[in-house]
């Protein structure tokens, strides 16, 4: 056994030397995409709009990145899980609670897997979700602001990998944690791991209107670890399928002691069973401290609640709840066709990729044809359960989408390519090399029982020579390929914001009508919103001083402050009082130990400034908002802590004091 991990570990080096003798670069260029229409394919000329959105996971950036297709432009990045100073995102007042968790403010995530809501089966448009992997968590974005609207950290959880996947009407959104750890979380050796430490499947529900989340139960499975999952659809709408891999329960060296068993398995789990199982009322309620942080679109505000408790059902407890699909060594990817009718675990040493059949994993159930249990979960027989085998396909399979016209698409890590399959037949129909490093792929709706199988999307690793070398640090990139024909036609590449996990795509149609143009003023419910001029005002309690500030082109109300002395806390509250689309203002202070605010009009933020030296101190908008952008400007005089120069305020030259 272990000279076939040696063996396997060294095929991983030689081609990864492979790639650094590689000559990707110009090579590549004067071939392929170049020697044909694909430029016309990708070209959008300007003023004209891309046919697709994508959603790509920013991976250790923490962010979601909004690109154009096919011309893989760059439209947004949404922050989410990382403070960004550019939208104040974490430095603001409102926005630093949607950073909260049971640890504190977290400045920084991992972001992987985004998902789009659903509504029967197809892609819906209305929200994003993504994962946090580092401390657990899931959030929400809303797709007529772009905006991350709520985060729901995930407790008993550590490694956030398997989520976040959305079921076909968005009944639940999933996170399965990666590492298993001791639950309730305590103080034990580390090589009692086996049978102590544990693996929990969180359901979370998604309200129908609002996608809010809510953390419905818990299923706390035995000590593996669960690498990624996806809802059946259709016939398997009902379950949702997981990858395992560690079975073994290893706790240390697991690139050998997680490699010792020839199969881990797919877990399916019947989250029907699971919620008749809640309703008769068959779990324990576990305490666990979770924050939940949602934010507010008339506030302007995000606020924190607290989670108590979670519902926890015990699979060895709860029969017909979860089952065992036995799949080769160390599965990654796990991904269920637009029928619902094959599950492909892609076992990431393994020479084949193996395709369950959903009909014979329940005829397999009904037959209660099982081979053993682990901690009370029936393992089915792997010949029981297979539909079929693609022999040969490439070297380290991760992951699989569909177009929706019978053909898959697999990535291989280490042969770094996409390989082009048949469902059904298992026959390889194409395979088109990456560069380099190939992990997820991305078809538009490919999550969906509807994809829109036009274009595919490789997420590549590693670039090596791709692009104009940037020190030691070089871009990841995404590569665009046509997929209407027989054979697939790499068309573009393009760079990516951190590392692209995942992406999530969908026609520009179905969201771009609903995009926000602004925020209306009458709706403004921020508690220190003023929505005309003559309200702006400066008020001081103690050493605490608000400006209460307006901004619109091009001036700020107020524009001169004074009677500010060193040692205040001083907090600009500004409302933008603009009524029209793109015409945001910005504003910063000298000295401010915190980042601008970029504020959308009809909004209102709050910055704090701690002033530390006497003297006269100018801020100004950050955004070139109009052609006198350059006199929307105003100046803060500071005096001596102690000082009684009066509080007064003015705005073209007209003085008031301060209440
Ligand atoms: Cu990068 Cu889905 Cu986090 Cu595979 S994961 S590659
Ligand atoms: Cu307002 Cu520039």
């Amino acid at each position: 056994m272990k000279s076939i991990i040696k063996s396997i570990l060294s095929v991983v080096v030689l081609s990864s030397v492979l790639f650094s003798c590689g000559d990707g670069g110009s090579k590549n260029g004067s071939q392929g995409a170049l020697g044909s229409s694909a430029a016309e394919k990708v070209y959008v000329a300007p003023g004209e709009h891309d046919e697709f959105y994508a959603f790509i996971s920013g991976g250790f950036s923490g962010q979601l990145a909004v690109y154009g297709l096919p011309s893989g432009r760059l439209f947004k990045v949404i922050p989410v899980f990382s403070v960004d100073a550019e939208k104040a995102y974490g430095f603001n007042e409102e926005t630093k609670a949607m950073l909260m968790t049971s640890h504190g403010f977290i400045p920084w995530g991992d972001s992987h897997h985004p998902d789009i809501s659903q509504t029967a089966g197809e892609v819906d448009g209305k929200f994003v979700y993504i994962n946090e992997n580092n401390t657990p968590r899931i959030a929400k974005i809303d797709l007529t602001t772009f905006e991350t609207t709520e985060i729901i950290e995930i407790p008993n959880s550590a490694g956030n990998h398997s989520s976040s996947f959305v079921t076909e009407n968005s009944e639940y959104i999933v996170a399965g944690t990666r590492f298993s750890v001791p639950v309730p979380q305590r103080d034990m050796p580390i090589k009692e791991y086996k049978s102590n430490f544990k693996g929990a499947l969180s359901f979370i529900s998604l309200e129908k209107e609002s996608g809010e989340m809510d953390l419905a139960f818990q299923i706390m499975m035995p000590g593996f670890n669960y690498d990624l999952s996806h809802p059946g659809r259709g016939k398997s709408h009902g379950w949702f399928f997981f990858t395992t891999y560690n079975t073994e329960e290893a706790h240390t060296l697991l690139e050998v002691n997680a490699s010792q068993n020839d199969k881990d398995y797919i877990a399916a789990i019947n989250w029907k069973k699971a919620e008749e199982y809640i309703k008769a009322g068959k779990f324990k309620t576990m305490p666990a401290r979770y924050a939940h942080n949602k934010y507010d679109e008339h506030t302007h505000t995000a606020t924190t609640t607290w989670g108590k408790e979670v519902k926890v059902l015990d699979p060895a407890e709860c029969p017909g709840l979860v089952y065992f699909l036995p799949t080769p060594k160390s599965p990654h990817g796990c991904d269920v066709d637009p029928s619902g009718e094959y599950i492909i675990g892609n076992g990431k040493l393994a020479a084949e990729l193996t395709v369950h059949s959903f009909t014979k994993m329940l005829a397999a159930i009904e037959a209660e044809k099982f081979d053993g249990e682990a901690y009370g979960i029936p393992i089915l027989k792997y010949e029981d359960i297979l539909a079929g085998a693609v022999k040969q396909p490439g070297l380290g399979p991760l992951h699989t989408e569909f177009d929706g016209k019978g053909n898959a698409y697999t990535t291989f890590f280490i042969s770094s390519e996409v390989v082009k399959w048949k469902l059904g037949t298992w026959e390889v129909i194409d395979r088109k090399p990456t560069y380099y490093s190939v992990g997820h792929l991305m078809i538009p709706g490919g999550n969906s029982a509807k994809p829109y199988g036009k274009y595919v999307l490789a997420l590549n690793k590693i670039t090596k020579d791709r692009y104009l070398p940037t020190g030691p640090e070089v871009t990841q990139s995404a590569q665009l390929y046509d997929i209407t024909g027989e054979k697939m036609e790499l068309l573009l590449d393009f760079p990516t914001i951190g590392e692209p996990h995942y992406a999530a795509g969908i026609p520009a149609d179905i969201i771009k009508k609903n995009s926000k143009k602004f925020y209306r003023l009458e709706d403004n419910n921020h508690k220190y919103a003023v929505k005309t001029e003559e309200e702006a005002r400066v008020v001081r309690d103690g050493n605490e001083v608000h400006i209460y500030m307006t901004m619109i082109r091009s001036h700020f109300a107020p524009d001169n402050i004074e009677g500010i002395r060193v040692g205040d806390k001083v907090y600009f509250h500004v409302t933008n009082l603009e009524q029209d689309y793109d015409v945001p203002h910005g504003i910063s202070m000298i000295g401010a130990n915190t980042s601008e605010l970029l504020i959308m009009p009809g909004q209102t933020e709050t910055f704090v400034w701690n002033p530390k030296q006497v003297g006269v101190w100018p801020f100004y908008c950050t955004d070139f908002c109009s052609a006198l952008h350059q006199e929307m400007q105003g100046y803060i005089r500071v005096s001596a802590k102690g000082a009684n120069t009066p509080l007064t305020y003015t705005l073209d030259d007209e003085e008031l004091d301060a209440e």
